[in-house]
């Protein structure tokens, strides 16, 4: 072949986004965390209230200068978040005896033996951090609001989650349609502590590093419908793994009885699944258990056209790039 023709090819070939390499690398985000509220509607309360947007402000501004290894500081939350977290705590663990699955079940005592988890104290993060790690090897990260889809998912090749630290508007305990405390630590935190949840989600992680953009675009569908909103199946019952579900008392409740809306899991189909973020989702997965669908997550990234593959070395905390260039 005429080398010209050699030289194109090379040329047009994209190029590999950066990625983080070491743990500390992820220190870089917080400059690029996108303003909060972009993506939702202009009047949710949230963003139309001055003294909940101060105090949002105050917050955000811990995860703005955290680096890697610093303890996570702690907040004093005040009386009217304290209720807030009360509100949702106490509507939501009536809930999960008949909503929630096995592994969610499993855990939730030890957090309120470990780390705090009660109707009248709102756990810290760090407290929370120390203990993941101690299960899985996860740890906990505080972030401003929404990373890009791309950030997210690369803290997660390095069992890294990104945390938010304030709670959600007093006015919308039951429903909110963003991340918030209550989300991330009723929804989120006890499922990390299952070894092959966490295993399950650092496969997101590593398969988000250096690829395209329309691979993120697959990878964070994937990652909505399964570690936000999945359902599976446990004892012929439909129950809830997603986070996003078990951290509102409406949908929770929704979403297992939602039938007409249930599909079996297959992430090349979710993958190109439209969704809503500021309301119940209209389909949900169902998954038979997190070690199938960490078996069909990696073989769905398997086939992107990433030409090199990654390594985790959880004893450098660092990413090893196995072949290609
Ligand atoms: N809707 C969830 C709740 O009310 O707790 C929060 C979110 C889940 C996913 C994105 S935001
Ligand atoms: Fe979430």
């Amino acid at each position: 072949e005429p080398l010209v023709n050699q030289v194109r090819v090379v040329a047009e070939r994209d190029p590999v986004p950066w990625f983080p390499r070491k743990i500390a690398d992820l220190d870089s985000f917080a400059a690029k965390t996108l303003s909060y509220g972009e993506e939702l509607a202009a009047d949710h309360p949230g963003f139309t209230d001055p003294v909940y947007r101060a105090r949002r402000e105050e917050i955000t501004r811990i995860a703005r200068t955290y680096r890697h290894g610093q303890p996570i500081p702690r907040i004093e939350y005040t009386d009217s978040e304290r209720a807030t977290w009360r509100a949702v705590y106490n509507n939501l663990t009536q809930l999960y005896p008949t909503h929630a699955c096995r592994e969610h079940r499993y855990i939730f005592p030890l957090l309120e033996q470990n780390c705090g988890y009660g109707p009248d104290n709102i756990p810290q993060l760090e407290d929370i951090s120390r203990f993941l790690r101690d299960c899985t090897g996860f740890t906990l990260r505080p972030v401003t609001g929404l990373l890009s889809a791309r950030d997210f998912l690369n803290g997660l090749a390095f069992r890294v989650f990104h945390s938010t630290q304030y709670v959600r508007h007093h006015s919308v305990p039951l429903y909110t349609p963003e991340p918030d405390l209550c989300h991330e630590l009723l929804g989120h935190v006890p499922l990390f502590a299952d070894p092959d949840f966490a295993d399950m989600s650092q496969e997101f992680g590593l398969a988000s590093l250096g690829a395209s953009d329309e691979m993120i675009e697959l990878l964070a569908t994937v990652y909505w419908f399964t570690v936000e909103f999945g359902l599976c199946k446990q004892n012929g019952e439909i129950r809830a793994y997603g986070a996003g579900l078990l951290s509102s008392f409406g949908e929770l409740e929704h979403s297992v009885k939602a039938f007409d809306s249930h599909r079996p899991f297959d992430p090349a189909v979710a993958a190109r699944t439209k969704y809503p973020i500021t309301e119940y989702q209209p389909i949900y997965f169902v998954t038979d258990s997190f070690a199938d669908a960490k078996e069909r997550i990696r073989r769905f990234a398997a086939e992107s056209s990433r030409p090199f593959s990654v390594r985790y070395n959880p004893l450098t905390q660092s990413v090893e790039i196995l072949d290609g260039n």
